[in-house]
């Protein structure tokens, strides 16, 4: 049965971006978007979405702003990820959702990691539900899969699960932020969308890279050796670990049919500006995730150095300085409006 609603039912939210460590790539379930493997991640801080959700009675259909523009292309996402919450709520109320990006959009920054879970977190408390962080996770990934792990802050993993109906398959923080705070420079080497989405690239590279086999099976000791590296707060070892799960996804999907390429000149160039630094004993490591910018992770020492010298190689146009941020939150209706 479904229920009308009060009149005012908004609230706003905002969640941070996060970067994989070891890293997401495959999906074995496409409508509940379960992945082939776990993956863990850092939430950031500086960088933010943040969304306000009105259901109302007077909707005829569901509406979303983006940066100040309709976009049509991600509303059918988003409508599909609200059906959740109104299907928890019993109404079929519609809503008005109008969200603000602080960093670029659809470039490889995890925009659909903020995006959804500030989406969800919001949705929810204007629906009055209180769901479970786990459940506003479960939620979050049918968005996005890496938007599951923006709920929490820190350090955070989500899990492969086992359940075919991917209830299990939900994120869980593993270390607060403040436990170990590595800061993260991210060079921005193009603002452009990316021409081929995670979602189209993950499915193509399952059904062509012949390295999919060894991808699957190789994940669990890399989240092993990251969880490891994480307690014990080891950066160097967290620096190989991810380093090579970063350079080993890039290689499977590379070797799709036909390849995907996302890294440009800039991107290969701030690698070794990286390595270079590293091999100098500056503790860094770099990461990349399905667009050419380039995420440099280090000790807090180190944050001034990496960042100037990311800003001398050629290519790179900025560099966008972070640490590590907190779980998604409920934001004032205003903050989220005068975004
Ligand atoms: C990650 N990426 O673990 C990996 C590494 C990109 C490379 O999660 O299709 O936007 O919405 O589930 O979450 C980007 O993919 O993909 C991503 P969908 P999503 O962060």
């Amino acid at each position: 049965m479904s229920t009308s609603l009060d009149a005012d039912s908004c609230a706003a939210a905002q969640a941070h971006p996060n970067i994989a460590l070891i890293k997401y790539w495959g999906k074995r379930d496409l409508p509940l978007n379960l992945p082939v493997v776990g993956s863990l991640s850092i939430t950031l801080d500086t960088l933010w979405t943040r969304t306000s959700v009105r259901f109302g009675n007077d909707l005829l259909t569901d509406r979303l702003s983006l940066n100040g523009r309709e976009d049509a292309k991600q509303l059918r996402k988003v409508s599909a990820c609200l059906d959740l919450l109104r299907a928890r709520a019993g109404t079929e109320a519609r809503a008005e959702v109008v969200s603000h990006n602080n960093f670029p959009t659809g470039a490889g920054l995890a925009s659909s990691a903020s995006g959804f879970a500030a989406l969800v977190v919001a949705a929810d408390a204007a629906l009055g539900l209180g769901l479970p962080q786990g459940t506003l996770s479960e939620f979050a990934r049918r968005g996005s899969g890496s938007a599951s792990r923006s709920i929490f802050g820190g350090y955070v993993e989500w899990a492969l699960g086992e359940r075919p109906d991917g209830e299990d398959s939900v994120a869980r923080p593993i270390l607060d932020a403040q436990a170990w705070p590595l800061r993260v420079a991210v060079a921005i080497t193009s603002t452009a969308e990316k021409a081929i989405g995670s979602t189209e690239g993950m499915n193509r590279t399952a059904d062509t890279s012949p390295y999919q086999r060894a991808w699957i099976d190789t994940q669990e000791a890399d989240l092993a050796e990251a969880r490891a590296a994480i307690v014990a707060r080891d950066f160097e070892r967290l620096a190989d670990i991810s380093e090579f799960s970063c350079l080993k996804m890039h290689a499977l999907a590379m070797a799709a049919k036909p390849g995907l390429l996302y890294w440009n000149a800039a991107t290969m160039a701030a690698m070794h500006a990286v390595r270079a630094l590293r091999a100098s004993g500056v503790p860094v490591f770099f990461t990349i995730d399905a667009g050419p910018q380039v995420k440099a992770i280090c000790l807090p020492s180190a944050a001034v150095q990496v960042a100037a010298a990311l800003r001398e190689v050629p290519g790179v146009l900025k560099v966008l300085e972070t640490g590590l941020g907190g779980p998604a939150k409920l934001i004032p209706v205003t903050e989220a409006e005068a975004a």
